[in-house]
Formats: C-alpha cells, structure tokens, sequence
C-alpha cells in the first residue's frame, strides 16, 4: 500500500466478548478465583494505567525510559533495525525515543505496533506519522496471547516488548510466549525486552497499592468492564484493592476481596456468585526478575543475552535477545 499508515485488524470481530466469556466463566469458577489483567484495558482502564505511570510510587515507567534515553543510540547500532515491532504498544510514548535513534541511524523504514485496542494504535498511528514524515506506520490489531505479527519488510527487525508486561505470564506461559516468539524471528533479528527486577517488598507494595488510590480504581475498573459487557451487577466499592508480594513466585499479585459476603449476577453466562466475606479474586500477577533466572529462561527457548542495561538504581532492566 502506498498509504503511510495502514491498520490490519485480525481479530474476529465478537473475539473480545468470546475470550472475555471464557476467562470470566473459567477464572471466576476456579478457586482462588482469578480474572487476566487483560481486561483491565478498556478507555477508562488505558487512562487510569496512564495515570499510573505518571505516580511517584510507580517507578517501572521512568526507570525503564532512563534506560531507553540513555541506550537508544547503541540499540539502533546495534540492531541496525529496518522496522521495528511491537507487541502491546499502547500509545506508544516510549517507541519515540527508539524511533529518533534509528531515524537518525538512517535504518529505519517501517514502524509495526501490536495492539488489542483499535483505537490506540489509530491514534498513535495517526500522530506518529505526522512527526516522522518517511515512517511507514503498519499496524495490527490482534492478541499476542494468540499471534504474533511481523512484518515482512526486508532488512533486520527490532521487535520490543517493553513495560515489563511479560511479567504478566508465569513461568510456563513465558515459557510457550518465547518459543512462539522464536519461531516467528529471522536469525538477524532482534528482541528489545523490559523486566521489572526483584527489590525490596515494601518498595514493590507501594508501587501497586499508591496513596492516592489510582491503582485500587484501576483494579476495581475490571468490575464494570464485566458489569457493562455481560451485564453483571458487581458493586466495585464492595470490595477492597490489595496488592501483596508473593515471595515464594517472586511476584506482586493484585486481589479483588469481598468486604462482606456478595451475591453477583453474571446474565450474560446464566451464572450467579456467592461471595464469602473477604474471599477474593486474584486480578493480576506482575513477576519480577533476577538477571541469572531470565538468562537461563530465555536460553532454553534459544535466545541469547546480547546486552543487559539497568537504570542507575537496578529497578529495572532492559534487555537486547538474539536468536
Ligand atoms: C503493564 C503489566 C507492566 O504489571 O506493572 C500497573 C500493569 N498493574 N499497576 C505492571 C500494572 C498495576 C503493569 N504492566
């Protein structure tokens, strides 16, 4: 196409209502019950995790552009990208800085975000072709879970998987993403990845459970994403945002709990749900990472460690895969 931004959307279009049905009856069934963070992600959900970001006790965000700041001249060396992927890009804010290292490395012809959200990439699409006047912008709508897309531009590909949002999969998802991954890259490409690092739990707590409670209304947030597409009748306020650091899994796991016993029509699935009080819904699993494990991960699906960059501080590490 001669277009400069083209938007490709792969998903069936009752996919989100299916697969959400899916993991609600499943998760909700199960006990603990549990609910996939990707469903947090609606307009409000994408503005609230913006907020998110933007909070002092929420440090991922920041450390991880320190690094990108700091490090996007060597990437663009390094990989001398002709395109660059990526997979649950967002908006697409910190894509800028590796756009202006391989814009001015004088390599980069096309741009390829992954996304959910239709109206993201559109919007990030739209404003990136603007500032970058020679970038193709090919998007996709579609769910890494289930594909993922590269382009097939010639030259080598950047694809980045940023925010650490691979600590959302445990190990063996990780384990069945990277191999998927593998599978899809060419000997002469590359992986850009972002991994939030073990540290202090008290550090970690705070940056899931803020002071001003952004966090707690983005968690509660899942509940009238379910209220609205399946018609349940959750009362959010009814229950409590707990972030806890599960030592043993070396991850912060988000929770849902029941303030008092509840009784919750789900119409959609012809289902009802007894609540005890304080009985709670596990929401989200962010796994955090030590250098020595992730290597060893990564190997076994057979990538390499290329580079390893942290922030001044080591929160958070940035990491350069080859196949
Ligand atoms: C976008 C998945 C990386 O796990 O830190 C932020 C989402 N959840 N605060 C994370 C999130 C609560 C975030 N990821």
């Amino acid at each position: 196409s001669s277009e400069r931004f083209t938007l490709d959307d792969r998903l069936p279009v009752d996919h989100l209502e299916r697969a959400l049905r899916e993991d609600v009856q499943r998760g909700l069934a199960e006990r603990p019950r549990w609910l996939p963070p990707k469903w947090f992600y609606d307009a409000r959900g994408s503005e609230l995790f913006e907020e998110i970001t933007r909070l002092p006790e929420y440090y991922p965000t920041r450390a991880e552009q320190e690094i990108l700041v700091r490090r996007a001249p060597e990437i663009a060396d390094l990989s001398r990208a002709a395109s660059l992927a990526e997979l649950g890009s967002g908006s697409s804010r910190k894509t800028r800085l590796l756009l202006d290292a391989l814009t001015e490395r004088g390599t980069l012809l096309t741009y390829a975000p992954q996304d959910v959200s239709p109206s993201a990439l559109r919007e990030a699409g739209e404003a990136l072709c603007l500032d970058y006047p020679s970038l193709h912008v090919r998007a996709t709508v579609a769910d890494f879970e289930q594909e993922i897309v590269l382009p097939d531009t010639p030259g080598p590909r950047l694809l980045a998987f940023l925010g650490s949002t691979i600590g959302n999969l445990d190990r063996d998802e990780r384990a069945g993403f990277y191999a998927r991954l593998r599978r899809r890259m060419s000997g002469d490409d590359q992986l850009l990845l972002g991994a939030d690092l073990v540290k202090d739990p008290q550090v970690l707590v705070r940056a899931y459970d803020d002071s001003r409670g952004v966090t707690a209304a983005f968690n509660r947030n899942v509940l009238a994403v379910l209220n609205r597409e399946l018609g349940a009748d959750f009362d959010p306020d009814a229950f409590a945002h707990r972030a806890v650091w599960d030592a043993q899994h070396e991850r912060i796991e988000m929770h849902l709990v029941a303030e008092a016993e509840q009784n919750v029509k789900i119409p959609a699935l012809d289902l009802r749900l007894d609540f005890a009080a304080g009985e709670s819904v596990r929401t989200e699993i962010s796994c955090k990472f030590r250098r020595e494990s992730l290597e060893e991960e990564l190997g076994r699906a057979g990538f390499t460690v290329r580079e390893w960059w942290t922030d001044g501080p080591g929160r958070f590490a940035l990491l350069l895969v080859v196949p």
